[in-house]
């Protein structure tokens, strides 16, 4: 029989063996960028939209953005990132070995991934769903047209198994042709080697707009899996962790409560009291999270709120012309819903 002492022994052993398995890296992320003065983020290397440098090397997008909004919370400079350009191949590892602190690259939350990579999904930035784009040329309206045609994908990604589903599910003869460079499967169709390509919609509508003659490519109306779209940190950090997700919430409840960069100031008045402690006028919600009463004012600050950031990048006013759909706010027709910063 084991008596008090020795459960007690035991349980002693357990919690020391417990915090010799969590990473080196455990706890200590926001004190590294600190001390780095820079927050290190892994990006798309070139995705429209979503992330993408200039000819100055100046980063932009809507991944980006949300760097950015994270570095300001943090480091009050939104322009103190380092990103690092990342295909669909090396995103997880230069996670896991520590070379970023972060992943914000259009990479989808799935249960596999959320289990195996060592990391976690923050939260959802975007909601998108895989889809098809052909040539006009080729007159086919629907994915179910797509029988016997061969179609142009991305190996390491989510995209690959999803066609072989819905190629499965509908009955359709399609032949994957499966690249690792996501030049070369848009390549091999933009030559005509495939009669489509699929990844993720907005994937589509950015591969479009970047397209030799945009009209020429018709995006099908199928939408054929779930890609909700977000952040990675690493696990054994959940101080990182919550600084990450709630980074995310204020710039969707920012929104939600009217905050934009151009009237931020102006609202540091405002008697509504959860505007008062998205901006920390009354309340200090930061240090809560390590860090200090205008985390989130710095965060919409520098970037605008979530709305803001998407028309920016990706909205109807932009190249890629996307609409909100289920990226609208949970109140306005959307599945956007953040806890409450209170
Ligand atoms: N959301 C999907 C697809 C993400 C993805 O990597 N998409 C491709 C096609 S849009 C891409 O960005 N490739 C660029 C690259 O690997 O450099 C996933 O997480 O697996």
């Amino acid at each position: 029989m084991l008596n008090n002492t020795r459960i007690r022994q035991l349980a002693g052993v357990a919690l020391c063996l417990t915090a010799v398995a969590l990473p080196a890296h455990a706890g200590k992320t926001l004190d590294t960028i600190k001390s780095r003065g820079e927050l290190v983020c892994g990006v798309n290397v070139a995705l429209a939209g979503f992330s993408a440098a200039d000819s100055e090397g100046k980063w932009s997008g809507l991944d980006v953005d949300y760097c950015k909004a994270l570095a300001a919370a943090i480091l009050s400079d939104a322009n103190k990132v380092k990103y690092v350009p990342l295909n669909a191949q090396q995103r997880f590892t230069a996670l896991q070995s520590g070379e970023i602190d972060i992943l914000s690259r259009n990479t989808t939350w799935t249960l596999t991934r959320d289990a195996s990579l060592g990391a976690n999904f923050v939260g959802t930035i975007y909601y998108d769903g895989q889809g098809f784009m052909v040539k006009k040329e080729l007159k086919i309206a629907s994915a179910k047209e797509l029988n016997g045609a061969t179609v142009c994908t991305q190996s390491g990604t989510t995209t690959e198994k999803n066609l072989t589903d819905y190629a499965r599910a509908n009955k359709l003869d399609i032949k994957p042709l499966v690249f690792e460079k996501n030049e070369a499967a848009t390549g091999a169709y933009h030559s005509g080697r495939c009669e489509a390509y699929t990844t993720d919609a907005s994937g589509l509508a950015a591969e479009r707009t970047i397209a030799k003659n945009p009209d020429e490519h018709l995006i099908l109306p199928e939408i054929i899996s779930k890609e909700p779209l977000g952040p990675l940190v690493r696990r054994g950090d959940d101080e990182f962790f919550a600084i990450s997700k709630w980074v995310l919430n204020a710039l969707i409840e920012g929104e939600e409560y009217g905050l934009t960069q151009a009237n931020l100031d102006e609202k540091k008045t405002s008697d509504d009291p959860n505007i008062q402690r998205i901006l920390g006028t009354a309340e200090d919600m930061g240090t809560l999270l390590g860090l200090d009463k205008e985390w989130a004012y710095r965060a919409l600050k520098a970037t605008g709120n979530y709305g803001e950031i998407f028309e920016r990048n990706v909205g109807k006013n932009s190249p890629l012309k996307l609409e909100r759909g289920l990226n609208k706010l949970w109140n306005q027709g959307g599945i956007l819903y953040a806890p409450p910063i209170r």
